[in-house]
């Protein structure tokens, strides 16, 4: 049984927050073998987004502190999650809950310690151009200070294992924890998977997401994070577990013959 906890951070999303839930507890039932919790983080919401997602199953975590953002709101749910694998995804709907089991057969290999939505196979709706070559931009230089090259490091849609939270020291206050997060993973020596997302337009309510603050800050958890180095200890470095990439029977071993 693999224990989940998905940790959505929501501030004044009540435009959104009905949709969200109802289809992440209707794929939720479809799971087979998982135990699941659903974490909400609010962060001062001045509208419905608290009761909504109480009504809806939710448990509910408030950040009362003065200091809030997207980083400093994941970061309490996952210190309040109870899973083995954490589930992280966007609460303006762009995410889709019905691509969850994508995510979660991609991390039983043993191998993996993350999971990453790609918006560059799946496609987006919300991408301007000056976002997608953001991102292009972002990933690469990544890849450039990292030697991981991945083409969507920015998606907020992620599946990975708690273990690696617990064990390195996070501190990330905005979006540039989807930075640490990757930059953790690699020193754990687990690997990072891609896997097919589509992204929708945000359903309602504001962004809060800026190019150009959020990408600044973006480049400098990169550049911190790569001279920082990402290499994992010796003997860390985990091999693909091939059982269930190919998900074949292992081979019988061979018959053994009597001597002529
Ligand atoms: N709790 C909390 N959630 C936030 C904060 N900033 C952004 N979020 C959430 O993070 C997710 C992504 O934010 P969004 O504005 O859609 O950014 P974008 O999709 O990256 O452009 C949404 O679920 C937001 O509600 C914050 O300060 N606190
Ligand atoms: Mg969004």
């Amino acid at each position: 049984m693999i224990s989940l906890s998905v940790v959505i951070p929501a501030r004044n999303e009540a435009a959104n927050m009905a949709r969200v839930l109802e289809d992440l507890n209707a794929t939720i039932a479809t799971l087979r073998g998982h135990t699941v919790e659903v974490i909400v983080v609010d962060d001062g919401s001045t509208d419905d987004t608290v009761r909504i997602a109480e009504s809806l199953g939710a448990r509910v975590i408030r950040n009362t502190s003065r200091a809030h953002g997207k980083g400093i709101a994941l970061r309490l749910g996952f210190d309040a999650a109870g899973g083995d694998v954490l589930a992280m995804m966007d609460a303006d709907y762009s995410h889709r809950a019905e691509e969850l089991p994508r995510f979660l057969e991609a991390i039983q290999d043993q191998s993996v310690g993350l999971v990453i939505g790609s918006r560059v196979i799946g496609g987006s709706e919300e991408y301007t151009h000056i976002r997608a070559l953001g991102n292009v931009f972002l990933s690469a230089t990544l890849g450039l200070c990292t030697g991981r090259y991945l083409s969507d490091a920015l998606n907020g849609f992620k599946v990975f294992r708690r273990s690696i939270y617990q064990e390195f020291p996070f501190n990330a206050a905005n979006f540039e924890i989807e930075i640490e997060i990757i930059a953790n993973t690699l020193r754990s020596g687990y690997r990072i998977i891609e896997v097919l997302s589509h992204e929708r337009a945000r359903a309602g309510g504001e962004a809060k997401s800026r190019v150009v603050r959020h990408g600044t800050r973006f480049l400098a958890r990169i550049l911190f994070e790569g001279a920082k180095g990402v290499k994992p200890a010796p003997g860390r470095q985990r091999t693909p577990d091939e059982a269930v990439i190919g998900a074949r029977a292992p081979r019988a071993p061979a018959a053994t013959t009597g001597a002529p």
